[in-house]
């Protein structure tokens, strides 16, 4: 008797990280909802087939870029003098925080046909 119920509790102890678990998972789209109010928004550019995609991002200020090369060859985002990536390896990523508002046409300086803009708001 003492034996069972001991084992009962032993049987709670190990139940209470998948409780953990499924309390982090009931809060964290409210956690989520919380930070976006926060300016810490983060929006993706994805390379690949030497196109960025999307071609055309607006951002507001304060939010970051991030170019995400996919291709099996390096690629940059380069807005002379706003921002350049520099190379961008296969599989990397590079990220930028717009600070600045305005209309910034950035190329990819090792493929000139590679085009894209970034509007901040
Ligand atoms: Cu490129």
């Amino acid at each position: 008797m003492p034996r069972s119920s001991l084992r009962r509790g032993g049987t709670r102890w190990r139940l209470l990280p998948a409780i953990a678990l499924a309390w982090a998972v009931a809060i964290l789209p409210t956690a989520g909802e919380a930070r976006d109010t926060v300016p810490a928004v983060r929006h993706t550019v994805v390379m690949d087939g030497t196109q960025y995609e999307p071609a055309t991002l607006t951002v507001k200020r304060g939010e970051t870029v991030v170019w995400i090369n996919k291709d099996p060859f390096p690629h940059t985002a380069t807005a002379p003098g706003v921002f350049d990536s520099h190379s961008i390896a296969a599989g990397k990523s590079w990220k930028y925080k717009a600070r600045r508002a305005g209309e910034f046409p950035y190329v990819c300086t090792l493929h000139p046909t590679m085009k894209g803009m970034l509007r901040v708001e």
